[in-house]
């Protein structure tokens, strides 16, 4: 970490698209962390795109996709050229559990996703009931992503519990070892 955000390392931009099924809280979570409020959403159809600056020498542009069951088709057009996949998860919606993790599986088995670093979150942690990250983790079928340098972490996108933490240092994190793996052949 402390290499990578060292005075005169150039700025970088990374592109990153978040997934998930319908309700996970996607579009909550990008706002949150855009103005640091949380506000009401409706079901995207289509796509919300913020552009993020991070405290690290990396600006996000965070894409947004809508994940109702009938949209979910539309999801590889925006696979291309991305850097890394954050893949949200309803932790109080554990009788979806199975249909989030064989989407995630689909979205993994694109050509465009190779080696393509993966954060999880476990979304809603402040719900009583939420699943912890670590039984969510239990749960996990690791399948595809047991190729993909991957992380589970827990947040709130209502309180921003565990948001920077998650997404500007683990995430970061995993995009630089990515970019080291890459160098060294
Ligand atoms: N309690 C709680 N509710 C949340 C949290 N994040 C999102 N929600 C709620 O979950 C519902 C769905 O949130 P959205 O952000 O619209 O979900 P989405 O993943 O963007 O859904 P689609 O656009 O349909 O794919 C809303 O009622 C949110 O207020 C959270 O951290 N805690
Ligand atoms: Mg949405």
């Amino acid at each position: 970490m402390g290499k990578l955000i060292s005075k005169g390392q150039p700025k970088r931009d990374a592109r990153v698209v978040m997934l998930g099924l319908d309700f996970a809280g996607k579009s909550t979570l990008l706002y949150k962390l855009k103005s640091g409020r949380a506000v009401e959403t409706c079901p995207t159809v289509g796509f919300n795109v913020e552009s993020l600056q991070t405290p690290c020498r990396v600006s996000f542009t965070l894409w947004d996709v809508g994940g109702q069951g009938n949209l979910r088709a539309s999801w590889p057009d925006y696979l291309e050229d991305t850097n890394t996949l954050i893949f949200v998860l309803d932790s109080t919606d554990t009788a979806r559990l199975p249909e989030a993790m064989a989407a995630l599986e689909e979205v993994l088995s694109h050509p465009s996703m190779a080696g393509i670093p993966v954060l999880l979150l476990a979304n809603k942690q402040e719900m009583p009931g939420a699943l912890a990250p670590a039984e969510l983790g239990e749960k996990l079928r690791q399948g595809r992503l047991a190729r993909h340098p991957w992380v589970l972490r827990g947040c709130s996108a209502h309180t921003g519990q565990g948001l920077q933490e998650a997404l500007f240092k683990s995430h970061v994190h995993q995009v630089e070892k990515q970019a080291a793996t890459k160098r060294n052949g």
